[in-house]
C-alpha cells in the first residue's frame, strides 16, 4: 500500500520540475484543486437538486439554481482570482474570456487557463460521468503590460501543465507539467486528492474505439473505412474491438487512457471543424495522451502544433493508443 501521499504534498515535492520553481504554478494547481472539490459537492448532488428542485427555483439561501456548467465556471473563475497567479481564464462558458490581471492580487500573475469547467453537462440528468478539462499557459509578454494575442493565443506544444477532473464512481484529477502523468483519487473522508495513478501510461495499442457512429454516413471516407476495420474478425489483432462511448470526452479519454483505446471526433459534412474546442478540450487531453505515451491528431497534424487563431475554434480529434492512431492515419491518407 503507498503512503498516502495528498496533491499538494505531491506538488510541492515535484516543484523542482518546473522551470519557474518559485511556487506560483504550484500555487496555481493547488487553487484547481480546491475549485475541483467545490464542483465536485455540488455535481454529486446534482439529482438530489432535481428531485428538490429544478434549475431557476431558489434555494434555501434565496439563491437562484444555476445550471451547473455556469456554476462550475464561476467556482474556478473564483478560485483562480483569490488565487493570485493567474492572469486571464479563457473558458467556453465566456465568449471573451476573464481578465484578472486588474484585481490587485493578481496583478503580477503570470500564468493563463483555458478550462471547461463542466464538460459533457447535458450528461448528468441521466448520472453520465462529466469533467473539467483545464490547460495552463505562460504568459509572454511582461507582466505589467497588456496581454496580448501572443499570450491567449499560444499552441498547445506551449502549455506549462494540463489536465482533466472526472467526476464519476470517484472523482480523479490527472495532470501533467510535461513530467508524465499522475492521477489523484478524492478521499471524501479527509477532503483531499491522494496519488492514487502514479506514472500513468497509456498501452501502445488497445481494442476499445470511441465514436459517435450515429454520425457515420457523414464521416470522411478515411474514418467508415477505419470503423469498418474495428468491425472485421480477425483473429491475430483481437477484432472486431470493442465499441464504447458515452458521449462525455473526460470519460471517454479516461477509461481509453487506462485500458487502451482511441477516442476520434472526426470532421463531418455538417461539422467541417469536428465539435471539440482546440483551446481547452484538445489541446490538454493531447498533452496528457502524449505525455503518457499516446498520439494525437486532427488526420492532418499533430494537435498541439496548431498555431490557433481564436479561443473557440474547434478541430477534428483523433487521440489516443499511438498504433490506433497510426492505423486512422493511414486509412485518411489512403482514402484521401
Ligand atoms: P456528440 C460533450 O457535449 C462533448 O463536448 C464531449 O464531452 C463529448 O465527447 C462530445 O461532446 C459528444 O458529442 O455529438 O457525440 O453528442
Amino acid at each position: 500500500m503507498n503512503p498516502l501521499k495528498t496533491l499538494g504534498q505531491f506538488i510541492i515535492e515535484k516543484q523542482a520540475d518546473f522551470p519557474y520553481a518559485k511556487g506560483e504554478l504550484s500555487r496555481l494547481l493547488r487553487d484547481i484543486g480546491i475549485a475541483a472539490k467545490i464542483v465536485n459537492r455540488e455535481v454529486n448532488k446534482a439529482g438530489l437538486v432535481d428531485i428538490l428542485g429544478t434549475v431557476g427555483d431558489t434555494n434555501i439561501f434565496g439563491e437562484k439554481q444555476k445550471k451547473l456548467d455556469v456554476y462550475a465556471d464561476e467556482q474556478f473563475i473564483k478560485a483562480l482570482k483569490s488565487g493570485g497567479e493567474c492572469c486571464f481564464v479563457a473558458s467556453e462558458e465566456q465568449e471573451d474570456g476573464v481578465e484578472l490581471t486588474d484585481t490587485g492580487i493578481s496583478k503580477n500573475a503570470k500564468y493563463i487557463v483555458c478550462i471547461d469547467p463542466l464538460d459533457g453537462s447535458s450528461n448528468i440528468e441521466v448520472n453520465v460521468s462529466v469533467g473539467t478539462i483545464f490547460s495552463i499557459y505562460r504568459r509572454k509578454s511582461a507582466v505589467g503590460n497588456p496581454l496580448t494575442h501572443e499570450d491567449l493565443l499560444q499552441s498547445g506544444v506551449d502549455q506549462v501543465a494540463a489536465g482533466y477532473v472526472i467526476y464519476g464512481s470517484s472523482t480523479m484529477l490527472v495532470y501533467t507539467t510535461g513530467k508524465g502523468v499522475n492521477g489523484f483519487t478524492l478521499d471524501p473522508s479527509i477532503g483531499e486528492f491522494c496519488l492514487s495513478h502514479p506514472n500513468m501510461t497509456i498501452p501502445q495499442k488497445g481494442l476499445i474505439y470511441s465514436i459517435n457512429e450515429g454520425n457515420y454516413l457523414k464521416f470522411p471516407q478515411g474514418i467508415k473505412s477505419y470503423i469498418k476495420y474495428c468491425q472485421e474478425e480477425d483473429i491475430q489483432t483481437n477484432r472486431p474491438y470493442t465499441s464504447r462511448y458515452i458521449g462525455s470526452m473526460v470519460a471517454d479519454i479516461h477509461r481509453n487512457l487506462l485500458l487502451g483505446g482511441i477516442f476520434i471526433y472526426p470532421q463531418t459534412a455538417t461539422q467541417p471543424l469536428g465539435k471539440l474546442r482546440l483551446m481547452y478540450e484538445c489541446n490538454p487531453i493531447a498533452f496528457i495522451i502524449e505525455q503518457a505515451g499516446g498520439k494525437a491528431s486532427t488526420g492532418k497534424q499533430r494537435i498541439m502544433e496548431i498555431k490557433p487563431d481564436d479561443l473557440h475554434q474547434r478541430v477534428p480529434a483523433i487521440m489516443g493508443s499511438t498504433e490506433m492512431v497510426d492505423k486512422v492515419l493511414e486509412f485518411m491518407s489512403k482514402d484521401s
